[in-house]
């Protein structure tokens, strides 16, 4: 069983915006107080208390990025970053500086929220020099291996790992992230066809799983490369220190998600959105999608960290193990306009890509663009006080 925090704040569109890190806390907050069910699963290390970070110094690390979507570490620090409707890689140094083009990646098709999305690093890109990425394409959307060149100027197809996820305007999902399974986890959208996310035989609405040369894991929990159902628009996965897998999913028109994942469970969508409905797995958290509309997760010191689009702002969300830990805490509420990506860099900071060229008209509130977006940020985590 799940215990479900569930936050009901009101819109905050008046705050600040040049106060930074805000720790407010939504208007109203309810908890589930029923105790969580008896786990047999290891409590998450002691030394971690869950909170006990927030955000310290911000900095700019690059300017002028093309509606930037995805975000992968290399091994040497500096980052690739995928531009969404150009269908770029660029390159970003360890310290910042201009964004460099690595190269284009091959039929790329744009569309409302389509195009190149989600990167993901090889665990052994020193030697295969292999970075995944998701691609809204035609006749399908796919997840691809490219190569990158010694020199970082050049981008090379080899190898198509998977197929047949149904392309659309919008609702692609997109992330990619290797798990501590060292298997590609891959979120998807219901292409806009909500029933797709409850029928088993697509790929569409789900949450999947390949090996890293495309095949199925054997203990996948159906012989495809599903792993979870009923899924709207999953943007963001992320892994906590225990191997909790936490998945964020754009809601409808009420609730946003955070999900803890696993194997073969239903999410409920379409029959149900956010804890509302008495069909498929609960959220940990849930969100007003005014205040949210997340997109890329990633954690970090006992907290996953969301990117939020129309929300404007950069969520914690306290956790332990598979469990909720306190209340979503809301950071830097319309700073820097809307967020879409967040990453732990290896020196343990936040690196957070904005996303406010990605058309005005784009869903989740789009905004008109202000001089230097799009950016990519460095945020610290420090102790609280
Ligand atoms: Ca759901």
């Amino acid at each position: 069983m799940l215990v479900m925090a569930t936050v009901t704040a009101c819109s905050d569109a008046s705050s600040d915006p040049s106060e930074s890190a805000r720790s407010v806390q939504p208007s109203a907050t309810t908890s589930n107080s029923r105790e969580p069910a008896p786990s047999s699963a290891p409590s998450p290390p002691s030394s971690t208390t869950p909170a006990q970070l927030t955000l310290g110094r911000h900095s700019e690390l690059a300017t002028g990025l093309d509606a930037p979507w995805g975000l992968t570490f290399l091994p040497d620090g500096s980052a690739l970053v995928s531009e969404r409707l150009t269908g770029r890689i660029m390159r970003v140094p360890r310290t910042g500086g201009d964004p460099e083009l690595v190269g284009l990646v091959p039929d790329v098709a744009q569309s409302a929220e389509g195009g190149l999305l989600g990167l993901a690093t090889s665990p052994t890109f020193e030697s295969d020099r292999t970075v995944f990425a998701y691609v809204s394409a035609l006749p399908t959307n796919r997840v691809v291996a490219l190569e990158i060149a010694e020199d970082f100027d050049a981008v090379t197809q080899t190898d198509v790992l998977l197929d047949g996820i149904a392309t659309s305007d919008r609702h692609h999902g997109g992330r990619l992230r290797i798990g501590p399974d060292g298997h590609l986890w891959i979120t998807t959208g219901d292409a806009f066809e909500p029933s797709n996310a409850a029928d088993r035989d697509t790929l569409n609405g789900k949450i999947l799983r390949i090996a890293l040369d495309g095949s199925v894991p054997e203990d996948n929990p159906s012989s495809s490369a599903i792993y979870s159902v009923g899924h709207r628009n999953v943007q963001g996965i992320t892994f906590g220190p225990d191997g909790t897998a936490f998945a964020s999913e754009l809601g409808d028109s009420q609730w946003d998600e955070v999900n803890v994942i696993t194997g073969d469970a239903d999410y409920g969508w379409p029959t149900s959105e956010g804890s509302e409905g008495d069909f498929g797995q609960d959220p940990i958290f849930e969100f007003p999608t005014e205040d949210a509309s997340p997109s890329g997760i990633a954690y970090a010191g006992g907290s996953v960290w969301m990117a939020a689009l129309r929300g404007q702002r950069l969520w914690q969300l306290p956790v332990a193990g598979d469990q909720p830990a306190g209340s979503p805490v809301p950071h830097m509420i319309e700073r820097y306009g809307r967020i879409r990506t967040v990453e732990v860099a290896p020196d343990g900071s936040l690196w957070l890509i904005t996303s406010n060229t990605d058309g005005v008209s784009a869903a989740f509130g789009g905004l008109p663009p202000r001089s230097g977006d799009d950016r990519i940020l460095r945020v610290e985590l420090v102790p609280a006080e």
